[in-house]
C-alpha cells in the first residue's frame, strides 16, 4: 500500500475513534483503563511508566517505596534500571548515539513541591537521572547542560564512562552508509521512559529519561529533559509525561497543556486525547509527520490514569495494589502499520 492511502487509512481510523469519542485497539476493541479510570479509588501508590522497560522500572520502584525509601529515591532507582542495560536502544547506556557517534543524555526529576532537576546534552554519565536529582538538590538551578552537566556530575563523584556499545556503534556505522534522519515510530517499544507516581500521601512526582532520537544532530536536545515539555506537575493537579518525537511536544508544551487540561476539569484521558488531537492538527501539514509519533501518560489527584497516543503501539506500565504490575495500550488517534 502507498503511503498516501496508508495514510488517507489511518486517517479515516482516526476520526472514526475520534467521533465515537472512546478508544479502540487495532481489533476495535474498547480499552479499560481508558475510559473507566480508576475513579476514587484511592490506591496508592499508582506508578505509570512508559513502554514494556516500565515494567523493570516500576517493579524496582514499588520495591522502594515499600521499603520506605521516599519518592524521589524510589523513582531515580527505578529508572537506573533501563539506564544500565546495554539491550535498550532508547535510554542510557546502550543508546544509539547522534549522527556523530556520541551518546548524549536528557533526564529530569521533579517533585511535589514543584522542585525539578535536569541534565540535557550530558555525555560519559551512565545515570542521567541521579545527576538530575542532584541538580534538584543542591544547585540553584534547574538544569545543567553538556560540558558543564558533565562536569558537575564529576564534582559528584559520578564515574565517566563509555556508553556506546558496540551494538549501538554498529548500528551507527550501518546509519552512516545513507545517513538518512528518520525517527523510528515506537522504537523496538522502548522509547524515552518517564514515569508518574502518585505516592502513598498521595503526593504526585515524576521522572524521565533517554538518549533522545537516534541519529540526531550533534547537539540537539529533546523534550525529556524540559520541564513542560517532557515531564510536568502540579501537586494540586495531576502530572503527565511524554514520549515520541520531542520537537512536537516542545512546539506544544505538551505535558504542561494535559495538565491545564487536567485543571480545567477534564480526565488524563480527556486531556492526553486533547493535546494529541493538537498536536496532529499543527503538525498535520509538516514535514516532520511523515515520522511523528507522539505518546502522553497522565495521572490525577484520585488516581485516575491513562494514556494516549498519536499513531497505534504506545503502552504504557501500570503498578498498584489492586492489579500489580501489567502493560496496558494506550488508545490513539491513528492505526500505525
Ligand atoms: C526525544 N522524546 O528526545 C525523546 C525521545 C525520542 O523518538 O527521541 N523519541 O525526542
Amino acid at each position: 500500500m502507498s503511503n498516501r492511502r496508508k495514510f488517507i487509512k489511518a486517517s479515516l481510523l482516526g476520526t472514526v475513534g475520534a467521533t465515537a469519542l472512546s478508544s479502540f485497539k487495532n481489533t476495535g476493541e474498547l480499552l479499560g483503563s481508558a475510559t473507566t479510570p480508576t475513579s476514587n479509588n484511592q490506591l496508592k501508590p499508582l506508578i505509570i511508566s512508559t513502554w514494556n522497560h516500565g515494567l523493570p522500572a516500576n517493579e524496582e520502584t514499588w520495591k522502594n517505596l515499600k521499603n520506605g525509601t521516599s519518592t524521589i529515591d524510589a523513582i531515580e532507582a527505578g529508572m537506573r534500571i533501563p539506564e544500565a542495560d546495554p539491550k535498550i536502544r532508547s535510554v542510557g547506556y546502550g543508546g544509539f548515539p547522534d549522527r556523530e557517534g556520541k551518546v548524549t543524555l536528557d533526564a529530569c526529576i521533579m517533585d511535589h513541591h514543584s522542585d525539578c532537576g535536569a541534565v540535557s546534552f550530558l555525555q560519559g554519565i551512565k545515570h542521567p537521572i541521579s545527576v538530575a536529582k542532584k541538580v534538584m538538590q543542591k544547585t540553584s538551578h534547574v538544569m545543567l547542560s553538556g560540558e558543564g552537566a558533565l562536569q558537575f556530575a564529576l564534582s559528584e563523584g559520578f564515574e565517566e564512562e563509555n556508553l556506546l556499545t558496540d551494538e549501538a556503534k554498529k548500528d551507527w556505522e550501518k546509519w552512516l552508509e545513507a545517513s538518512k534522519y528518520k525517527p523510528v515510530i515506537n522504537m523496538e517499544n522502548h522509547d524515552t521512559i518517564s514515569m508518574l507516581v502518585l505516592d502513598e500521601d498521595g503526593n504526585i512526582s515524576g521522572g524521565c529519561t533517554t538518549s533522545g532520537a537516534a541519529w540526531k544532530m550533534h547537539g540537539r536536545i529533546g523534550d525529556s529533559p524540559i520541564i513542560g515539555a517532557g515531564l510536568f506537575l502540579d501537586n494540586e493537579i495531576g502530572a503527565a509525561a511524554a514520549t515520541g518525537l520531542g520537537e512536537a511536544v516542545i512546539r506544544t508544551a505538551g505535558s504542561a497543556m494535559v495538565v491545564e487540561l487536567m485543571r480545567q476539569g477534564k480526565s488524563p484521558y480527556e486531556a492526553c486525547k486533547e493535546i494529541v488531537e493538537r498536536i496532529y492538527t499543527k503538525h498535520k501539514n509538516h514535514k516532520d509527520m511523515e515520522y511523528l509519533q507522539v505518546g502522553f501518560i497522565a495521572i490525577n489527584k484520585k488516581g485516575e490514569h491513562a494514556g494516549y497516543s498519536l499513531r497505534s503501539g504506545f503502552n504504557y506500565a501500570v503498578y498498584d495494589d489492586k492489579k500489580g504490575n501489567r502493560m496496558e495500550d494506550a488508545p490513539f488517534k491513528m492505526a500505525w502499520e
